[in-house]
């Protein structure tokens, strides 16, 4: 799965900001040409407390340009920009951003930059956008944005660490050339971490004809033939291996129609189905289906693992969640249209108890015994 990534696409660094890009304006139409060729887009958004370390003013007698230590890292000095909740902070306002998916912010520390949109510059804090693309399946980043010369560079070298393939689109970024050539010598490094250079004009637009598309599905054919499905109004899926304090793994039990029968399944939902829930993180989408779905809320709630279930068929990537720590907050059982059953099994029992429920004529989603797997890494392993 490929992702549009864009960077720092925000007031404070066009023409007339506080910390202007020469020409930074002219990527904003570059990024909507290409928002509606990527299913996935995430924009990371530069968000600095008025105290901010990277601020001359905050340095009194150091002025913008110049290079100081910063909590033991270097850092240029820069004139106050993207102070949070302020217009300079807010994404130019052309930006198509009702097709941008995810936000990510960074730089919220006072005391350490952060150019990347991954890590801080100590690489010492993640900001959630690693897991953001995982969980989403996505493999190949095109990154395009403010500034060529730092943020861009530095968030397409940690995607590159990642491994991540990336492709760095060179008529969608401006540099601040703070040295004439910082640019040009950024490119040259990327090239050489192994980044491609493309004109977003080479982004291959979709060579996919939707055949029908309903309420919640469509049915697409690429140029070799392929069918597949794929959702619509889904930002991610989720499902949650959720064990209680005694090791008892929950699962729930519901009427199928496409399979005609009741179904043993792991906790599990969308996120991003619900107008309210678009920009919710797979994160709380994994606790708003447990509390739906089984009454527990889970203290401790971590991604293990994210990867299609069926890749052949569709495009979908779900993301696996280990809920711990687990509290009962709510009756449980879905909302009314769902009628779901919940069961606590014992982890030693499962296997026979799953057994006794395919023997009583329901089946078994394949992805439980994936589930079984996690379960008893989570039952006796402190840390995964
Ligand atoms: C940036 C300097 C300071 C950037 C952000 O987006 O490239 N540069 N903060
Ligand atoms: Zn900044």
């Amino acid at each position: 799965m490929k992702a549009l990534l864009l960077v720092d696409l925000q007031n404070d660094f066009l023409p007339g900001g506080a910390l202007a890009v020469p020409r930074g304006d002219e990527v904003v139409a570059v990024a909507n040409a290409l928002l509606s060729r990527f299913d996935v887009a995430v924009a990371t958004q530069d968000w600095h407390p008025a105290e901010h370390g990277s601020f001359a003013p905050n340095h009194p007698g150091r002025s913008p340009g110049e290079v100081i230590d910063l909590d033991g890292t270097s850092q240029v000095l820069w004139p106050a920009h993207c102070i949070a909740d302020t217009h300079g902070a807010d994404f130019a306002a052309e930006l198509q951003l009702q097709r941008v998916q995810g936000v990510v912010k960074k730089g919220t520390d006072a005391a350490v930059d952060s150019y990347s949109g991954f890590f801080d510059n100590g690489q010492r804090h993640a900001t959630g956008l690693e897991s953001y693309l995982r969980g989403r399946g996505v493999t190949h980043l095109f990154v395009m944005g403010l500034a060529t010369d730092y943020c861009v560079k530095f968030t397409a070298l940690d995607a590159r660490r990642l491994g991540f393939e990336v492709s760095l689109v060179s008529d969608g970024c401006r540099a601040v050339d703070l040295r004439p050539g910082d640019g040009e010598r950024a490119l040259e490094e990327l090239r050489s971490a192994g980044v491609h250079i493309v004109h977003s004009s080479a982004v291959a637009t979709d060579d996919r004809q939707t055949l029908v598309e309903g309420k919640h599905l469509r049915l697409v054919r690429s140029s070799n033939g392929w069918e597949h499905v794929e959702r619509t109004n889904c930002t991610g899926i989720v499902l949650v291996v959720a064990l209680t304090e005694n090791d008892r793994m929950l699962f729930v039990e519901q009427f199928r129609p496409p399979v005609g029968a009741r179904v043993i399944e792991l906790p599990a939902g969308i996120a991003g189905d619900h107008v309210t829930h678009r920009h919710e993180a797979l994160e709380s989408a994994a606790q708003r289906e447990l509390v739906e779905e089984t009454g527990y809320r889970a203290e401790s709630l971590v991604m293990l693992t994210a990867g299609p279930p069926s890749a052949g068929l569709s495009t979908e990537v779900v993301a696996v969640y280990g809920a711990t720590n687990l509290r009962r907050v709510a009756p449980g059982g879905g909302d009314a249209s769902e009628s779901i059953v919940v069961h606590e099994v014992p982890l030693a029992e499962v296997h026979g108890w799953l057994l006794t429920q395919q023997r009583r004529g329901l089946l078994v989603d394949t992805k439980v015994y994936a589930g079984l797997y996690f379960a008893h890494r989570l039952a006796t392993e402190a840390t995964l």
